[in-house]
């Protein structure tokens, strides 16, 4: 028998990184689709991933996508190519529309062209977020609770997702869509605030900084690890029926408490001396609080998580204070 095939837009980033590595684990064969003419990520991918087939393409091209289908040929596709920053989302609303609103549509069009006359052959999955809740209308939030985004990204990721649920019912599509909380680890960007909070952390404990600046504190967040995140994805891509699935822990936290945690890793209990917060890091609306119920990942996919947050912040200050002393050698 054949292996698996599978093709991963963002394999570039966190949860690409992540979902390639468990699916070679698995015995697939994995393509990713990269952008851009000399992508400084590529190299990133060729070390951790070097199974990984990379194919040029570009979500806003709907050419380049059907060519990446057609040479290679796969089984599963999962979605996780976006602007994923929210921030950034409200400096760059038309290009984030154009990426992780559209996009999706160019990726569902390039897959139904390719599939011909049977929609279903390939499977889909779609990379939701919980930001889609943004002023929440119910709390914890579920796959039923009424989506009020509160950003360019929130919205971007709203139309995604109906357009996702529209292609499965339209042509029968096997489409499936993850409503993800937040979730981090070592590889999460630096603009995101627990990664940040966990590099100047491990730069303040090593003398390389002083301080920490930061926007909300307040905000609150369901915060899990990626590498189990990315687990529930293949399994939405495994039942025989495509649905959209809620993926948390059910706890959240502030940012306080990120903040509180990491230091205490170091030993440092009187945070507040070293952390400053500005304005320039608060953003137009905000999401003030996000918490899920992954009632229905547990009973129909038996998903559930296995890092805590008391777990996965020291594991992210501790990796970032090795990658500090790495570079000293
Ligand atoms: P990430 O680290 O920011 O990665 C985003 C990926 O999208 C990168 O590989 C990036 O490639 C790629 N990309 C950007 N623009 C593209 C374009 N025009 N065409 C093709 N690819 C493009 O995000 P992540 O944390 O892994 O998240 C993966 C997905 O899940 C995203 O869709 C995100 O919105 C969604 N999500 C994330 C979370 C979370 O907490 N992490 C929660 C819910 C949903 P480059 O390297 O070339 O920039
Ligand atoms: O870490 P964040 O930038 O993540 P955010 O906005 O929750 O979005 C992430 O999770 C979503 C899932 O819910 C994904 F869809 C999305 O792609 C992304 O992965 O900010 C978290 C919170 C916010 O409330 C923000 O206002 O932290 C607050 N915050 C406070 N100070 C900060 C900062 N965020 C950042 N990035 N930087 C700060 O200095």
């Amino acid at each position: 028998m054949s292996r698996p095939r599978a093709l991963i837009t963002g394999i570039t980033g966190q949860d690409g990184l992540y979902l390639a590595e468990s699916l070679i684990a698995k015995g697939y064969d994995v393509h990713g689709v990269i952008r851009g003419q000399n992508n400084p990520r590529r190299e990133l991918v060729e070390e951790l991933v070097p199974d990984v087939h990379l194919h040029n393409g570009d979500l806003t091209d709907l050419s380049s996508l059907l060519r990446a289908l057609r040479d290679s040929e796969p089984d599963e596709v999962y979605n996780l190519g976006a602007i994923s920053f929210v921030a950034y989302s409200w400096e760059n609303a038309a290009l984030t529309t154009d990426v992780t609103a559209k996009g999706v549509l160019t990726m569902l069009e390039a897959l139904r062209l390719h599939s011909g006359d049977d929609p279903g052959r390939v499977r889909f999955y779609q990379a939701s977020s919980s930001e889609m809740f943004g002023k929440v209308q119910e709390t914890p939030q579920r796959e039923s609770t009424l989506l009020w985004p509160r950003s360019p990204y929130g919205v971007s990721k709203v139309f995604g997702h109906h357009m996702t649920i529209n292609y499965r019912e339209s042509y029968g599509m096997h489409a499936s869509s993850g409503i993800l909380f937040n979730h981090e680890s070592p590889r999460r960007g630096e603009e995101f605030v627990t990664r940040k909070v966990s590099k100047a952390v491990a730069a303040i404990h090593l003398g390389l900084a002083d301080e920490l600046v930061l926007g909300n504190l307040d905000a609150r967040r369901d915060w899990g690890f990626a590498g189990d995140y990315v687990e529930a994805m293949w399994l939405m891509l495994q039942q025989d029926e495509p649905d959209d699935y809620v993926i948390a822990t059910g706890i959240s936290h502030s940012i306080r408490d990120l903040v509180r945690l990491a230091f205490a890793h170091v030993g440092i209990e009187d945070w507040p001396r070293y952390v400053r917060e500005d304005e320039r890091f608060r953003r137009p609306a905000e999401v003030d609080t996000l918490v899920g119920d992954a009632a229905k990942a547990r009973r129909v996919l038996g998903w559930q998580p296995t890092v805590s947050f008391e777990e996965l912040v020291p594991m992210m200050v501790q990796a970032d204070i090795e990658a500090l002393k790495a570079g000293w050698r």
